[in-house]
């Protein structure tokens, strides 16, 4: 793939956390680094071994590949490949590619001299698979409490998980991380919607072509629309906002399960009418 012109100027040496110059440079248009090399490795691995987990059990239909964790008498010890081991050295595979993925992402931005925001949002979705596989098992004491690997294995996992607690929509914590799903789409709609509609104005009534629109259109439509524009750098930040808020809930709402709350969700809830507050209800005849 040909250097673009303006990248020469971006091509920079420094700006590594770990190697120093050894792995600072680029393949085609991927910058390598150390974490470039260490992402390759456990991503490489880590899908050879689900590969080879899935001939041992001579499993070659793509769907139903699953690659289990330990039996929970198992508790926090190693088990043998077969019997959940290549669950676990999976699971040390994917977070190292993760996180070397994100410390990739932390070099490059050194490199550029811009923020750690993509790195950072990239931890909470780390964050929130690492509650999955490793704390929540850890604090309910058992690897086995992690999700199996496969594709409609992980489903039903999900599914049993949430009929455990009889009703997961009733899990406050799952309710707020929904609501933030849904109005990340919600802005991601009117940002894209409105952008668009600006950089595609459409044709004048003689049909020539009209100029793109500029960003104090895209406030006015707000202003007139809603009274209210929340500006061209600040959508930006609703929207990362309600996007780690996402991830960061959901995180929250599968670690309380268990760890914290062991009965049904929606039982939970009692709270409410445990206030000290309601009026006594005397006996059927009463009042
Ligand atoms: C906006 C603005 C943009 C936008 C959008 C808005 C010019 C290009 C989408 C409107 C967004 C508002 C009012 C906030 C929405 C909040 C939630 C929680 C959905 O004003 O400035 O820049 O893209």
């Amino acid at each position: 793939m040909a250097l673009l012109s303006f990248e020469r100027k971006y091509r920079v040496r420094g700006g590594t956390l770990v190697g120093g110059d050894l792995f600072d440079f680029w393949i085609g248009p991927f910058f390598v680094g150390f974490f470039g090399v260490t992402t390759a490795f456990f991503a490489l691995l880590g899908t050879i071994l689900i590969f080879w987990g899935a001939a041992q059990q001579g499993e070659w239909n793509p769907w139903l590949i699953n690659i289990a964790p330990p039996d929970l008498s198992y508790g926090l010890g190693m088990a043998p490949l077969n019997e959940g081991g290549l669950w676990q050295i999976i699971t040390i595979c994917a977070i190292g590619a993760f996180v070397s993925w994100a410390l990739r992402e932390v070099e490059i931005c050194r490199k550029l001299g811009i923020g750690y925001h993509v790195p950072f949002a990239f931890g909470v979705a780390i964050f929130a698979y690492v509650t999955l596989v490793v704390f929540r098992p850890l604090l309910m004491g058992a690897w086995g409490h992690g999700f199996p690997y496969g594709i409609f294995s992980h489903l039903d996992w999900v599914s049993n998980t949430g009929y455990a607690y009889l009703h997961f929509h009733y899990n406050p914590a799952h309710m707020l991380a929904v609501t933030f799903f849904f109005t990340t789409t919600l802005a991601l709609a009117l940002h894209g919607g409105l952008i668009l509609s600006a950089a595609n104005p459409g044709k004048d009534t003689d049909g020539t072509p009209r100029e793109m629109k500029t960003p104090d259109h895209e406030d006015t439509f707000f202003r007139d629309f809603i009274g209210y524009s929340v500006g061209t750098l600040g959508i930006h930040r609703v929207g990362l906002l309600l996007a780690l808020n996402a991830g960061f809930w959901s995180a929250i709402c599968i670690v309380i399960s268990g760890p914290v709350w062991t009965k049904g969700w929606p039982e939970w809830w009692n709270w409410w009418l445990d206030l000290p507050i309601w009026p006594s209800v005397r006996a059927a005849g009463g009042m």
